[in-house]
């Protein structure tokens, strides 16, 4: 398997130099930022990003996220323009070697927690997520906190083009059902994978962070059910998905081992996160290691290497230590240390140690 970084391009507080000294590391998983969502990404701004990684001596050849315009999850006319830019974007970086499209479908929001600087018995840093809170809360209201508490970072899912229409989005999502989405969705991808196939691009779903619905809106990626519906829509490889194990595994009874056995081939990207589990929907995440969250690690990583997985992995969120000031979720120790540990479990199960 691959080991890559988020990377958020040139604007990024972490360089590329630092992320090319973490031990195993592949590449970078970056995005285009300043395009509007929905248009067309520009050959020439891909090819730079790619050149500017590339003499760094890191490999650029996942994208995360090339975000769904809202007329696409919302079924309007209007979407078939959005998803004809959608795959023009996909041919682009598919001329510059991306093998992997890391998307989602939620609805308004991507991720979503009541707190982005949850302080931890070590010190440090984490998100955390209390469902009771979200319940009471007016979504602009959980803007403005977001806003408030980023540190001055544009957070990924939660760009200003999102927020600024709220209200409006919310009414037009009043009346939509998870079947309606799903139908949506469905749309979508018999629209994009036949290009996908012919570029050699894999798309790869990321699941509902968290796994349930927030503030009344449908979700459609929160389980097993959900994944086997999505892959059994359109039966290609190319239509794969992300296995992000900290979104997934913050509802319990997702098992994470019987996905990874049974939708191996379409697995293209794995996010490796912790979280632990406090009560029902409510949670915080934690050092990668498996003995401080609720999602055992090293279980993973077996069933990965049993699959032969051979696409690409990164390490996601943890905590902002060592006082590092940085985007929420996305501190560079951590992830680092992230990896290092990752590292670690695999030179373990490689070298064929009791993996029982
Ligand atoms: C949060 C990330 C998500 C992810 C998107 C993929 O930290 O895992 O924002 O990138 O959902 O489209």
């Amino acid at each position: 398997m691959k080991i890559v970084f988020r990377w958020f391009g040139s604007d990024d507080r972490i360089t590329l130099d630092q992320i090319k000294q973490i031990p195993g590391i592949y590449g970078v998983v970056s995005a285009i930022y300043d395009v509007p969502v929905g248009e067309v990404w520009p050959f020439d701004k891909i090819k730079r990003l790619k050149k500017q990684i590339e003499n760094s001596g890191l490999k650029f050849e996942v994208v995360e996220s090339v975000n769904v315009h809202e007329d696409i999850k919302l079924g309007l006319p209007s979407r078939d323009r959005y998803i004809q830019n959608y795959k023009t974007t996909i041919e682009n970086l598919s001329k510059i070697g991306i093998k992997v499209v890391c998307y989602n479908f939620m609805p308004v929001f991507d991720w979503t927690r009541t707190d982005l600087n949850f302080k931890l018995e070590d010190g440090s840093n984490v998100l955390f997520y209390d469902d009771d809170k979200i319940k009471n809360l007016d979504p602009a209201r959980l803007v403005e906190e977001m806003e408030k508490h980023s540190g001055g970072f544009s957070l990924p899912g939660w760009e200003p083009y999102r927020l600024k229409d709220l209200k409006k989005l919310f009414d037009l999502y009043k009346d939509m059902t998870e079947e309606r989405l799903f139908k949506n969705l469905k749309y979508f991808l018999e629209q994009i994978i036949p290009t996908c196939e012919k570029c050699d691009v894999n798309m790869a779903i990321h699941p509902d962070d968290p796994p349930w619905s927030v503030f009344g809106l449908p979700r459609i990626v929160k389980n097993y059910d959900d994944l086997k519906r999505i892959t059994d829509a359109v039966k290609s490889k190319y239509n794969g998905i992300t296995l992000c194990t900290g979104s997934l595994g913050t509802n319990p009874k997702n098992d994470l081992v019987r996905m990874i056995k049974d939708f191996k081939e379409r697995i293209h990207f794995v996010h490796a996160r912790n979280v632990k589990i406090l009560s029902e929907k409510k949670f915080h995440e934690t050092a990668h290691l498996s003995s401080s969250g609720s999602i055992d690690l090293f279980k993973i990583m077996k069933s990965l290497h049993e699959i032969n997985f051979d696409g690409y992995i990164r390490p996601d969120h943890g905590r902002m230590i060592w006082n590092e000031t940085g985007r929420p979720g996305y501190g560079l120790y951590d992830r680092a240390l992230g990896i290092a540990y990752i590292n670690g479990l695999n030179e373990a199960i490689e070298k064929g140690c009791d993996t029982n």
